[in-house]
């Protein structure tokens, strides 16, 4: 019984979802949903991103937290169009689910976008759930975390399309096992990206934002 009432909310959001796609098909809008446990740098991320992605590439943010306007507060410091979800207004969702997303678009004008990036809510287990109409899935991992997190987590991993390996401005203080952490990432979704950087000091963001670059091209391209 269980199971039936999960597939039957799943089915619905793939429902949305579907519709989502098209709509940001139509207005020829780029769709990034970037993933992690709380804390991991995906504001962080998105502030250095907007900031050094090409010029002529108009973006906006979505951006999810339980409670507080705190990231939208920083992302808007960008000059990027942002709208905060709180979930706690209706239940306090641990996701963002592709009808939040619809209703979220509504207060950004798609058709003046070619970049719409969602920072989902801090979790590493229910927004891989989740399909928003997104184009591309980011999964953001900081050193901080450990090494495992990708055999622990394996369906973030799985369903993305590349892995952000974060804070390594921080590695000299820790025992982390970079190989090992990697090596895990590959077990679970060989030939993944990963990007590993600081997007603290923005060591390493480079190649993260011509993958960007590159995945928006091919969309162009309709590849
Ligand atoms: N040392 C270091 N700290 C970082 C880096 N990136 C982010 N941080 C710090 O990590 C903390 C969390 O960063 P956020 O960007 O807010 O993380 P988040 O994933 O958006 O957090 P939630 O939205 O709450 O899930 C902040 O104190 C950041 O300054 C980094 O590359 N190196
Ligand atoms: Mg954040």
């Amino acid at each position: 019984m269980e199971v039936k009432v999960v597939r039957k909310v799943l089915d619905v959001n793939n429902t949305n979802a579907r519709r989502n796609r098209e709509r940001f098909a139509e207005n020829k809008v780029f769709v990034l949903n970037v993933m992690s446990s709380p804390g991991s740098g995906k504001t962080t991320l998105l502030e250095k991103t907007l900031a050094r992605i090409m010029p002529g590439i108009r973006s906006g943010v979505i951006v999810g937290d339980i409670c507080t306007s705190h990231d939208a507060d920083r992302l808007a410091k960008t000059g990027a169009p942002v709208v905060q979800v709180n979930t706690d207004e209706f239940g306090g969702d641990c996701h963002l689910a592709a009808h939040v997303i619809e209703k979220a678009a509504e207060n950004l004008d798609l058709g003046e976008l070619d970049l719409l990036i969602v920072e989902n809510i801090g979790n590493l287990v229910c927004p891989a759930e989740f399909d928003i109409g997104e184009d591309a899935r980011a999964v953001v991992l900081s050193v901080t975390e450990g090494e495992d997190k990708p055999v622990k987590y394996p369906l973030m991993f799985r369903e993305c399309d590349a892995a952000v390996l974060n804070k390594t401005d921080l590695l000299p203080y820790l025992d982390y096992d970079r190989d090992a952490a990697l090596g895990y990432i590959r077990q679970v979704h060989p030939g993944m990206p990963v990007f590993e950087m600081s997007t603290k000091t923005g060591e390493g963001l480079d190649a993260w934002i011509d993958w960007i670059e590159g995945r928006m091209r091919l969309k162009a391209e309709g590849a």
